[in-house]
């Protein structure tokens, strides 16, 4: 069966940041630094779900998704991100999926969206090998108590995304600019990938999944220079973080410096283990040039000539088309099944006339997406699910309350939710499966 669903993040929705033994994540120190977000916004409210989530479950049932993208707060579990679980950060969680199962909606639970107790990164976060045996522990505790009831995991949200922002350039959570200091931060959270999947299968977990974003990478021109650059990004965006998990190897990655050297014996082959699926998060395509800087051997020479999102983001639905079947074109048989897990566009969003959201860009943005999703299905490509990004309007990182992405309006004021037009362009769309 294809799913059909949503979804969000913790840090991004759930507010109640100090709540029943929460303990600080990097994005609440990162966020609360002067000039780290845009106008200072925080997570500390967001769209208040810790306490608004039956409503957010029944506007779910309403729009009739097969399936619910959530994530889990790891310093809800553990709030030193060591050490035994906290009770009451494991029943939230608990009431959570027992709401979505009573409407019917399949739990999909993600156990890193980039909210890494502080306390370990004061340990080193992912630059520290450690954190990958940590985040194991945390994979079991939560899996013995949810696993019974939550048939789909996602060990880890972007890891690229988090190490490129989080480490290398330092527009993300926990804030550091290591430019290619950053790498072990990607074997790490893969390590922590692959020891998170021998502990969620052993305690009983169904379905195992990882989360990678990935985008296809336009030369700039047919110039050789522009040809190796493109394929020196194609390496650090997409191969680095899929080639490890689908062919047990890492890419060449001579063009950023000496080889990576905190991999250890037998990492390859606990990071290939097999999964039930690859999730895929698509916003848009990556046009690259030569020369580098800054000692990384490309420049994005960005996009022109297609539509644009509030971010600024190019309206590229064929991408999708294009990334998937690649995807089937490089792995063949070592591609499990294929889930979209985010896909979806900022807009402005302003509630008009009546007070409701006339978004016909998204409409228009996801219809596009959808038929690209469809056309790979007939090229071949095992695709089982379609998630959009987002639900809610939320915490869009360090762009704060600014980038609107919801099928839903929030007006963070009020905390009053009003579904826009694509809310109900979506449910006519999934219903019509
Ligand atoms: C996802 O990341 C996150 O998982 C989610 O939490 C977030 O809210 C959502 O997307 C929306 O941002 O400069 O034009 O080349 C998305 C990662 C990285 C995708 C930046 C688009 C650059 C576009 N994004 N990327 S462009």
């Amino acid at each position: 069966m294809f799913l059909w669903g949503t979804a969000t993040a913790s840090y991004q929705i759930e507010g109640g940041v100090t709540e029943d033994g929460r303990g600080p994540s990097v994005w609440d120190t990162f966020a609360h630094e002067p000039g780290r977000v845009r106008d200072g916004h925080t997570g500390d409210v967001a769209c208040d779900h810790y306490h608004r989530w039956p409503e957010d479950i029944a506007l779910m049932a309403d729009l009739g998704v097969d399936s619910y993208r959530f994530s889990i707060a790891w310093p809800r579990i553990q709030p030193d991100g060591k050490g035994p679980a906290n009770p009451a950060g494991l029943d939230f969680y608990d009431r959570l999926v027992d709401g979505l199962r009573e409407k019917g909606i399949v739990p999909a639970a993600t156990l890193f969206h980039w909210d890494l107790p502080q306390a370990l990164q004061d340990e080193g976060g992912w630059l520290a090998r450690d954190t990958a045996s940590r985040f194991a522990d945390y994979a079991a505790l939560v899996a013995e108590r949810l696993a019974d009831r939550v048939p789909m995991w996602i060990t880890l949200n972007e890891p690229f995304v988090h190490m490129a922002f989080g480490y290398a350039m330092g527009a993300h959570a926990p804030g550091l600019a290591l430019l290619t200091g950053a790498l072990p931060a990607a074997h790490h959270q893969l390590l922590g990938h692959g020891l998170a999947t021998a502990a969620l299968r052993a305690n009983g977990a169904g379905q195992v999944l990882i989360t990678n974003n990935c985008t296809p990478v336009w030369p700039a021109s047919d110039d050789p220079a522009d040809l190796a650059a493109a394929e020196a990004y194609d390496i650090l965006h997409n191969r680095l973080f899929n080639d490890p998990v689908l062919l047990g190897r890492y890419p060449d990655l001579s063009a950023y410096g000496p080889a990576l050297d905190c991999v250890r014996d037998g990492d390859l082959d606990l990071i290939s283990a097999p999964l039930d699926g690859l999730g895929i998060n698509y916003y848009n395509p990556t046009r690259i040039a030569a020369p580098g800087g800054d000692g990384l051997p490309f420049t994005d020479a960005g996009i022109t000539g297609y539509p644009v999102t509030a971010f600024g983001w190019p309206v590229v639905p064929d991408g999708l088309r294009e990334l998937l079947t690649g995807l089937k074109a490089r792995y063949g048989d070592a591609l499990p099944p294929v889930y979209v897990t985010e896909n979806g566009c900022s807009q402005p969003d302003e509630p008009g006339p009546g007070g409701t959201v006339d978004d016909q860009a998204r409409i228009a943005y996801l219809d596009g997406h959808i038929r690209a999703v469809e056309q790979a299905a007939a090229e071949g490509v095992d695709v089982r699910g379609y998630y959009v990004w987002s639900l809610l309007d939320n915490f869009e990182w360090a762009e704060g309350y600014h980038q609107r992405f919801g099928l839903v309006h929030v007006d963070f004021a009020t905390q009053r939710r009003t579904p826009k037009a694509s809310y109900h362009w979506f449910k006519e769309r999934i219903a019509r499966r």
